[in-house]
């Protein structure tokens, strides 16, 4: 089936419906009606973030019939990525739960478009800021209209670098050993708790450097953006196959593109791995 919709339509519906999320998020903050749940042991989950959900993929499944979403909250089912013969969504209603709930601003609307297990097109609008961040393959990045590229940073000791750690405390130590290595050769570390944002930053320059192990909401959108500005994306341990490498969110890091292999191999010989 031949898509006759232009990637860039997508990419504009992608904003219009990750802006409609964006409004009913600050609203939903603003009356103070949060409900907040748990997950799991230490994952939030507010009505919010359900809300959102259901508004973005009805709006998607109403245009699209006959695509495929993963979506965080309503969707969440890995092997959707695995189905290469339909175009597939990837979406995270509210990237920044724990920050959602508390009152920061650091909230990301993430959307993403996919064929054949390749992301075409990416949005993430993060409401409280004001900033919309684009990403067409092909055809750049952008951060509320304007042309963002990353910060060409050369030298790892000069370099801001972000990563997160999981709700699950079960399997710290790799992450410690990590974070301890990328903590002794940088200049410094920002937690900013949306992965997506993070990214997003990476892409127009405001960090330098960001790896994490993550689930294919929180990063396609924000992926392309970062290589469509120019940085580079991959990661620092092999990928399996059978699964798109663009979806795969084990040992992402994505950096300006002087300093990724330097950071991959700091951050492969942190993990033990060969
Ligand atoms: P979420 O808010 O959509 O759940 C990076 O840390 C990403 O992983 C965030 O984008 C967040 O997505 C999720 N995440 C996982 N564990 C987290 C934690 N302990 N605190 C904040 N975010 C966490
Ligand atoms: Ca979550
Ligand atoms: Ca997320
Ligand atoms: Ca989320």
């Amino acid at each position: 089936m031949t898509n006759p919709t232009s990637v860039t339509e997508i990419t504009d519906f992608a904003e219009t419906i990750a802006r409609e999320a964006g409004e009913l998020i600050v609203r939903e903050r603003e009356q103070n009606t949060l409900r907040t749940d748990y997950k799991a042991q230490t994952e939030l989950v507010t009505h919010a973030d359900v809300l959102a959900d259901q508004l973005i993929t009805d709006a998607i499944r109403k245009r699209f019939p006959g695509h495929r979403i993963l979506s965080e909250e309503t969707m969440p089912d890995l092997s959707q990525a695995e189905h290469l013969d339909t175009p597939l969504w990837i979406v995270d209603p509210i990237d920044g739960t724990v920050n959602y709930a508390y009152g920061h601003p650091q909230v990301g609307v993430s959307i993403a478009y996919a064929e054949m297990g390749r992301v075409q097109a990416g949005v993430v609008h993060a409401p409280f800021a004001g900033e919309t961040f684009r990403g067409t393959r092909g055809d750049g990045a952008t951060l509320n209209g304007k042309v963002i590229q990353h910060s060409g940073a050369t030298e790892l000791r000069q370099s801001l670098f972000a990563t997160g750690f999981p709700y699950t405390k079960d399997n710290l130590e790799p992450l410690v050993k990590r974070l301890d290595a990328m903590i002794h050769q940088c200049r410094d570390l920002r937690r900013i708790g949306s992965a997506a944002l993070d990214i997003c930053w990476v892409a127009c320059g405001r960090l330098d450097i960001y790896y994490e192990n993550v689930s294919p909401w929180d990063f396609a959108a924000a992926r392309l953006i970062a290589l469509e500005a120019g940085a580079t994306a991959g990661h620092f341990s092999d990928v399996p196959d059978g699964y798109p490498a663009d979806l795969w969110g084990r040992d992402i890091l994505i950096s300006a593109p002087d300093i990724w292999q330097g950071a991959r191999e700091l951050l492969r010989s942190a993990s033990g791995y060969a």
